[in-house]
């Protein structure tokens, strides 16, 4: 790269791509400008750079006088994606949150515990998704910030009860979604309603299959429902089946990590570019760089659709796993 720009640079520049808040974005630039090399080939980054802090500051002046009036109900995204855990009162929201996360939000044996919207981080493999605990939803009453949350969550995780009625509940929850035009992901939607309607990623996880007769209930509702979404059993009390809900809330996000090395370097795979599947190498150039974009010559690619080192063009799909070596 002529610029040669150190992997730390690059490191500091994915967290400024993945920063959730301004403040996280300007500490993300600062340190892009402390790392950069100062020459002549650089200089118009550097502006760049200064030129965005500044406008992130201005921005982070705004906010805090506005912030005082933030909602509750208002969470500010943050690492791969946005999972909004919804459901029935009393079906272990709060337990899955607490027992995935680092938030300790209140668990109770009755109904009607949580009622304001607590978020935590979910590691899983080399990436975090951020994991939405919500108050419960029943027929009577809906809070509208809960509606505007789920329509701006990326996923949506309904988590239902098997020592109630799971029929009921998941009938309750999706009739009430759709009342609200929430369609999960590939249900038709009813053309009588002119409004934009939303159509989320969505899977459905059910609580409390301790022992092992409960699973059968689970497949008799799969059956009777003809679920045609990702499902998934869980007992938060014995810990079981949450790496596959994890894995489950992978596979849907749509995302795939890759890896950036300089030349003769080993890439560092603990810190993975999280990007939409089936972008292009042009697009992952974009988004580490908009310089970038213009400059691209050719990348280097490992992975496994590709021999070692092979070069490839603009075009080529990035695959989950590529490590990229970008020629500038
Ligand atoms: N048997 C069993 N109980 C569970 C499990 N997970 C959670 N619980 C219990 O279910 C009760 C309700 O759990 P919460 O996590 O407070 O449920 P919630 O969905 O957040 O409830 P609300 O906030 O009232 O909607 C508590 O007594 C939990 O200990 C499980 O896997 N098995
Ligand atoms: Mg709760």
């Amino acid at each position: 790269m002529p610029a040669n720009l150190p992997p730390t640079y690059l490191e500091a520049e994915r967290r400024y791509r993945e920063a959730r808040t301004v403040e996280e974005k300007i500490a993300a630039l600062e340190e892009m400008f402390a790392i950069i090399p100062k020459h002549k080939g650089t200089d118009k980054m550097q502006a760049d750079i200064k030129r965005r802090i500044s406008r992130h500051k201005e921005e982070a002046q705004k906010k805090t006088g506005a912030a005082k009036q933030k909602n509750m109900f208002s969470i500010d995204r943050e690492g791969a994606a946005q999972v909004i855990v919804i459901g029935p009162p009393n079906s272990g929201k709060s337990s899955l949150i607490t027992a995935l996360t680092n938030a300790q939000p209140e668990i109770a044996p009755f109904p009607h515990t949580t009622h304001k919207p607590t978020p935590g981080m979910a590691p899983f493999e080399n990436v975090q998704f951020q994991l939405v605990d919500t108050p419960p939803m029943t027929t009577g009453y809906v809070d509208p910030l809960m509606v505007d949350l789920v329509r701006r969550a990326d996923i949506t995780v309904i988590l239902l009860d098997i020592t109630a009625d799971l029929i009921a509940q998941h009938e309750d929850i999706l009739s009430l979604l759709a009342s609200f035009r929430i369609f999960p992901e590939g249900f038709p939607v009813p053309d009588t309603t002119k409004r934009p309607v939303f159509s989320k990623k969505v899977i459905i996880a059910v609580n409390k299959v301790d022992r092992t007769e409960q699973e059968d209930d689970f497949q008799s509702f799969l059956e009777l429902t003809e679920l045609c979404l990702p499902a998934v059993p869980l007992s938060i009390l014995n810990g079981k089946n949450l790496d596959t809900f994890l894995r489950k809330i992978y596979d849907l996000s749509g995302i795939i990590r890759v890896y950036a090395k300089n030349p003769g370097r080993e890439p560092d795979l603990d810190e993975p570019f999280v990007i939409p599947r089936d972008s292009t190498l042009e697009e992952l150039a974009g988004r580490i760089h908009k310089d970038f974009l213009q400059k691209l010559k050719f990348a280097r690619i490992w992975g496994r659709t590709v021999h070692d080192g092979q070069m490839v063009q603009r075009d080529y799909v990035m695959q989950d796993g590529d490590i990229v070596e970008i020629h500038l």
